[in-house]
């Protein structure tokens, strides 16, 4: 059974292990469908329209397999690595070892936003930018610029206590559990995390960075919390929503998979803690 971590407690062999399944992904080819499937799903996904990625009860849902898609792509490249997560409310300075050179390298260079050490760098010649936004082939990151601070314990706790877990209109104006950890109302948690990190994170192109799976991974584990919080709160809405996944209605791009069979991530995986 995959077992998840906090990226903080990897061992030195656990953060290889990830780094060269993931560049291995790269070489292949199958990394850049992940991101062009996440790119697709943002440029569609509309408040007032379709919307099934994002700004939308299937946020979560979605995303949670969209990581399990990746995961086990990983998992066919090396069969010991899980997906690491990152609580940035506790990891939250440029210090932390999430963005040392020996797991995803750091910020990027203040002229261009180049990222210039570790893995994933440009000069290490291993990744190549080829799903982008704009000419700019090169990894970018602008760590703590465009907004000052990452999320705290304290205002992820204020959204894990919202006992609903999504309203009408179900979009992007939505208040409940759903739309305060994606970010689009409230003290703004997902969203922020995409902003804070900067360059590549902050367009729909993010899967271009490594960390996009680490927050997601997070945000994932924050609904599992919020589950157990609230037993008795479901996956709303639960039929006949036009433009919105109904609870067991299934889940483009996949066509063959509902929320209701998402619920429950211990089919699928655990955490550390
Ligand atoms: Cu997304």
């Amino acid at each position: 059974m995959t077992v998840r971590k906090n990226q903080a407690t990897l061992t030195t062999d656990e953060k290889k292990r990830f780094v060269d399944a993931v560049l291995e992904l790269k070489r292949s080819g199958r990394y850049d469908e992940f991101v062009s499937t996440h790119n697709e799903f943002i440029m569609s996904d509309t408040d007032t329209g379709e919307r099934t990625g994002h700004r939308s009860p299937s946020f979560l849902p979605w995303h949670r397999r969209f990581l399990l898609d990746f995961e086990q792509a990983l998992q066919s490249v090396d069969s010991s690595v899980a997906l690491p997560y990152w609580d940035w409310s506790a990891d939250r300075t440029l210090r932390a070892g999430l963005w040392a050179p020996d797991f995803l390298g750091g910020t990027g260079r203040s002229t261009d936003g180049r990222v210039m050490d570790g893995p994933f760098a440009a000069s290490a010649g291993n990744w190549p930018i080829s799903i982008r936004v704009d000419g700019r082939t090169f990894l970018r990151r602008s760590l703590g610029t465009a907004v000052r601070a990452l999320p705290t314990a304290a205002e992820v706790e204020s959204v894990l206590s919202m006992a609903t877990y999504d309203m009408a209109p179900y979009n992007s104006a939505s208040d409940g559990f759903r739309n305060n950890l994606e970010g689009w109302r409230g003290v703004n948690l997902h969203n922020r995390v995409h902003v804070w990190v900067g360059g590549h994170m902050a367009t729909g192109a993010s899967p271009n960075d490594p960390v996009f799976w680490l927050h997601h991974a997070y945000v994932d584990k924050l609904w599992a919390q919020w589950q157990r919080r609230h037993p008795d709160a479901g996956y709303v809405p639960t039929g006949g929503t036009p433009d919105v996944v109904d609870l067991n209605e299934t889940m483009k791009p996949w066509n063959d998979v509902r929320p209701a069979d998402l619920l429950d991530h211990t089919k699928f995986y655990t955490f550390d803690s």
